[in-house]
């Protein structure tokens, strides 16, 4: 395809243009990156409208169940809703968050709806990014509704964060110890907190886990805003709880937009993911360079059995390459 057709496509919220188009900015050969560069300067002035929700959460706590009921809902509204996945611990191919579609059986049939697997392998950094540039392309296909899962390994709720509006945290029902496997800093960057599963047996679980929350929310400081942070449950299957969810998210992004802080934060983001690529690159150009590669085995060496101090082998290091 054209790029010129690629791009009208994606802007006509065609479904096959948008795939091949966030295809091309996945694609990890250099080839492809003056097109994809090319496709997503086209689009950014028709990106930013939606909103952009991260939904996070420990394996199996209910995120991909809970994002087909949020979805439902909102195509219900006549909204249209993209998913997209940030999962770097498990390739597409092994079934992966998003990859298993039966975890979404009915929003991946929804005509309104746009449903997208993790890019496959990379690391965190790429698969981040990849995500973000593919949220920039559903928006300019007219998706008013962008919901970004992730799974709480590693640091993707971070990455996560750093590219949605309002991030939700979603938690477990358990008793007494609810807050054990919370990751540090991790509680501070929700901008509200769902227990799932408020249902059947789990139901006064749920409760507790809920006061519990609110309590130990209540002792986090946050002067960014008046936001206060909302702690919810919900039980996704039969979607008790999910207009109140999709209520408190709307009042999220009202206070934001009202605020200018909307406009900020993303200006912010954009920055932040600036510096983040250009590390990123760097420390690949580093481990690339031909001079590098030949001296860093000797230097790491000497660093080892401690001939050099750790600081002297970086700056050897750093004065071999050739840029
Ligand atoms: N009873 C009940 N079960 C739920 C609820 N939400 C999810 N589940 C079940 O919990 C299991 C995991 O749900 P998923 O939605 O796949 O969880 P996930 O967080 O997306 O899991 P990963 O993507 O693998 O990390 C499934 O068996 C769901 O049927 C809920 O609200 N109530
Ligand atoms: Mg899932």
């Amino acid at each position: 395809m054209p790029h010129s057709k690629l791009i009208s496509g994606v802007r006509a919220g065609e479904r096959r243009a948008l795939a091949k188009a966030i295809t091309l900015v996945e694609s990890k050969s250099p080839r492809d990156l003056p097109l994809a560069t090319e496709v997503l300067d086209a689009i950014l002035p028709f990106s930013g409208q939606a909103m952009r929700i991260g939904i996070s959460g420990s394996p199996g706590v209910g995120k991909s169940t809970l994002i087909e009921a949020l979805g439902l809902h909102l195509i219900a509204q006549g909204k249209k809703v993209a998913v997209l996945a940030v999962d770097p611990s498990s390739p597409v191919s092994k079934g992966s968050v998003l990859g298993d579609k039966t975890r979404m059986p009915r929003l991946s049939l929804e005509a309104s709806a746009f449903v997208r697997p993790s890019p496959s392998g990379g690391l965190l950094g790429g698969v981040a990014r990849q995500t973000r540039e593919a949220m920039l392309l559903c928006e300019a296909a007219g998706f008013d509704v962008v919901l970004v899962e992730t799974v709480g390994v590693g640091q993707s709720e971070f990455a996560v964060a750093a590219m949605v509006d309002t991030f939700v945290l979603l938690m477990q029902p358990g008793a007494g110890d609810e807050l054990q496997g919370v990751k540090k800093g991790v509680l501070e960057l929700a901008d509200m907190v769902v227990v799932t599963k408020a249902d059947g047996q789990l139901l006064p679980l749920a409760k507790e886990a809920q006061k519990a929350y609110a309590r130990a929310l209540s002792l986090l400081r946050r002067s960014e805003n008046a936001w206060k942070v909302p702690v919810l449950t919900v039980s996704s299957p039969s979607e008790t709880g999910i207009a109140a969810l999709w209520e408190a998210i709307q009042s999220h992004q009202e206070l934001l937009r009202k605020s200018d802080e909307l406009e900020k934060r993303r200006q912010d983001q954009a920055q932040n993911w600036f510096w983040s690529i250009v590390g990123q690159e760097l420390l690949e150009r580093f481990r690339q360079d031909v001079h590098v590669r030949k001296k860093l085995p000797g230097l790491l060496d000497d660093m080892r059995v401690g001939k050099i101090s750790v600081s002297h082998a970086v700056q050897k290091a750093l004065k071999t390459t050739s840029t």
